[in-house]
């Protein structure tokens, strides 16, 4: 039986998985590793910061010809874009016309370490999309499936203010589970659960002392 939280007794070693665990399985290869990259979250925030600069965030169009709430770009070989063509990557940013941002070596070895983490070997992402939230944003139910490489998994990684992620099965008519993300959260689903339906809820209004008004995600794909 895990042990109840009692801060009188406690010590490193108590088990409080049941209070309070730090590896949420949400599916047959989908986790999400709590405060995984915490202690690391200033230096990418840092990074980030610079690859926005070279690659601003911006509302991408629907292929449906909606604006997308969220703002997105890229850093790494390949960007993932949006417009009345469809959903895609792409070498060049549309917005510029350069090479999207390289990839730090911190953001690649976090990616790398946290999917080891959750099971998954030699994974060395080729494109990292930057989701940044505001009140309200949000990103309906859906599937990644724009990638050619689907044997490898997906790591995200949260920043900022929490939000409430929906995690659906294989078919869109599941109900799906919620999971509140928080500040250093990373969630790893790849194998079993890579073409599972996913979204976020929209955003509740706040202030994070890293990041301000906004909610900001990274996710670590290999596209090729
Ligand atoms: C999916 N981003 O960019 S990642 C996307 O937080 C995208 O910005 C969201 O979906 C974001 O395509 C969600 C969070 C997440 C976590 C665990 C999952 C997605 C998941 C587990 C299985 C499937
Ligand atoms: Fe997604």
């Amino acid at each position: 039986m895990p042990k109840k939280a009692d801060p009188l007794t406690i010590d490193l070693f108590d088990d409080f998985t049941e209070i309070n665990p730090r590896r949420i399985i949400l599916a047959e290869d989908a986790v999400i590793l709590r405060g995984y990259a915490t202690d690391i979250a200033v230096d990418l925030i840092k990074s980030l910061e610079a690859i926005i600069t070279q690659a601003p965030l911006r509302q991408m169009q629907t292929p449906n010809g909606y604006t997308m709430s969220v703002r997105t770009t890229s850093c790494g070989t390949l960007g993932w874009v949006s417009d009345a063509h469809g959903y895609r990557y792409e070498r060049i940013d549309p917005n510029t016309g350069q090479s999207w941002p390289p990839m730090p070596q911190t953001f690649l070895e976090l990616a790398n370490q946290a999917a080891k983490e959750a099971g998954f070997n030699y994974f060395i992402p080729d494109s990292c999309l930057i989701n940044s939230y505001e009140a309200s944003a949000k990103l309906s139910l859906h599937q990644d499936k724009n990638e050619r490489d689907l044997s490898a998994p997906i790591v995200s990684v949260s920043l900022g203010l929490p939000a409430i992620f929906l995690f659906g099965g294989n078919v869109r008519s599941e109900r799906p589970q919620r999971h509140r993300l928080e500040h250093g959260d990373v969630a790893v689903w790849g194998g079993a659960s890579r073409m599972a339906f996913h979204g976020i809820e929209p955003l509740i209004d706040g202030v994070h002392s890293l990041t301000g008004k906004q909610r900001i995600n990274l996710t670590f794909r290999k596209v090729m």
